[in-house]
C-alpha cells in the first residue's frame, strides 16, 4: 500500500467512514460481546488444562504466568471460528488454537525483554522477566514455543495426519525467520531511523503481526479440509485484518491509557518510532484501517450467516479499545 492511495480523500469520504465505524460499533456490541466472552472463557479453560505444572516447577510456573495472564485470545478464537466456518469442529481445532496462543505469548515474553522492547507491564501484570528474571523469561519463551508443536502433534484428534502435518508446517513457517522473527528483526533495525516509508512499515507488520494471524485463520481452514479456493479467500481476509490490527495498535499506542491496554503507552512516540499515524496522521490511519476491514469482510461475501463470527471479529479489530 503506497502513500499515493492516501492523498486526496474528500471530507465526504471521511464522513462515510466515520458513519460506518459507528454502525460497526453498534452491531458489534450486540452479537460480538457474548460470542467473544464465551470463546474467551472456553480458551481460558483449555489453556489452563493444556499446560500442567511439571518439573522443574519454576519453568512451568513462568510459562503459565504469561500464558494465563489474560489477553484477548484473538488468535485462538480466529482459528476456532475459521475451522467451524469450513465445516470443522471446535474439538478438531482446539489443540492448534492453544498452540497459537502459546506462540503468541512466547513472542510477547521475548519482545518485552530488556534486549528488545524492554517493557515492565504486559496484560496488566509485570512482564515475565520482571518476575522471573531474564534467564527464566527467555527459557519460558523457548519452552512455550517447543510445547506448542508437541501439543498440536500429540493432542489433535479426528483429523487426517496429513492435515496435521500441514498445520505444523504452516504455523512453524509463520513463527520463523521468513515471517514473525524476520519482521521483528526488521523492526529492531528500523529503530531510530526516521526515513522508514509506509512500504517498509507494511513489510514489518505483515511479517511481525500479520503472519501469525494468517496462520491462525489458515490452520483452522486446513484442519477442516477447506478447498484451495476457500483458503485463498480466507488468507486474503486474514491479511487484511492483520494489517488493520497493527494500524489500530499504533493508534491505540497514542490514544489509549495504560489501564486500557495493560501495557505502557506512548512508547512509539518516546522511541521516535515510525508508525502508521506518524506517516499518515491519526485520521488517515483510521480511514486506512476501515478500508482494510471492509476488504476483509468482502472476502466472506458468499459464506452467508456462517461467516458472522469472522465478520464480527474483523469489526472488533477496528473498534477495539485494548
Ligand atoms: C516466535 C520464534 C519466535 C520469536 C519471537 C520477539 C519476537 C520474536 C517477535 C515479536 C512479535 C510481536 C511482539 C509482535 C507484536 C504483535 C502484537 C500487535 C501483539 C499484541 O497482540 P494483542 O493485542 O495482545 O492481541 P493480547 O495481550 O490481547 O493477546
Amino acid at each position: 500500500m503506497g502513500n499515493n492511495k492516501l492523498v486526496g480523500l474528500k471530507n465526504q469520504d471521511m464522513v462515510k467512514i466515520e458513519e460506518k465505524q459507528g454502525s460497526y460499533q453498534q452491531e458489534a456490541i450486540f452479537d460480538l460481546k457474548a460470542y467473544l466472552n464465551q470463546r474467551k472463557n472456553l480458551m481460558e479453560e483449555a489453556l489452563d488444562h493444556c499446560l500442567p505444572v511439571g518439573k522443574p516447577e519454576k519453568i512451568y510456573e513462568a510459562m503459565r504466568y504469561s500464558l494465563l495472564a489474560g489477553g484477548k485470545r484473538l488468535r485462538p478464537i480466529l482459528c476456532l471460528a475459521t475451522c467451524e466456518l469450513a465445516q470443522g469442529t471446535v474439538e478438531m481445532a482446539m489443540p492448534t488454537a492453544c498452540a497459537l496462543e502459546m506462540i503468541h505469548t512466547m513472542s510477547l515474553i521475548h519482545d518485552d525483554l530488556p534486549a528488545m522492547d524492554n517493557d515492565d507491564y504486559r496484560r496488566g501484570k509485570l512482564t515475565n522477566h520482571k518476575v522471573y528474571g531474564d534467564d527464566i523469561a527467555i527459557l519460558a519463551g523457548d519452552g512455550l514455543l517447543a510445547y506448542a508443536f508437541e501439543y498440536i502433534a500429540r493432542e489433535t484428534k479426528n483429523v487426517p495426519p496429513e492435515r496435521i502435518l500441514e498445520v505444523i508446517s504452516q504455523v512453524s513457517y509463520a513463527s520463523g525467520a521468513a515471517a514473525l522473527v524476520g519482521g521483528q528483526v526488521m523492526d529492531l533495525e528500523s529503530e531510530g531511523k526516521t526515513d522508514i516509508d509506509a512500504q517498509t512499515l507494511t513489510y514489518i507488520h505483515t511479517h511481525k503481526t500479520g503472519a501469525l494471524l494468517e496462520a491462525c485463520v489458515l490452520s483452522g481452514a486446513i484442519l477442516a479440509g477447506a478447498s484451495s479456493e476457500d483458503r485463498i479467500k480466507l488468507s486474503k481476509y486474514a491479511q487484511n485484518i492483520g494489517l488493520a490490527f497493527q494500524i489500530v495498535d499504533d493508534i491505540l499506542d497514542i490514544t489509549a491509557t495504560q489501564e486500557e491496554l495493560g501495557k505502557s503507552v506512548g512508547k512509539d512516540l518516546q522511541a521516535q518510532k515510525v508508525t502508521y499515524p506518524s506517516i499518515w496522521g491519526l485520521e488517515e490511519s483510521k480511514v486506512q484501517a476501515t478500508k482494510l476491514i471492509d476488504e476483509a469482510i468482502s472476502q466472506l461475501s458468499h459464506y452467508g450467516e456462517k461467516a458472522e463470527p469472522l465478520r464480527a471479529i474483523a469489526k472488533f479489530i477496528l473498534n477495539r479499545k485494548h
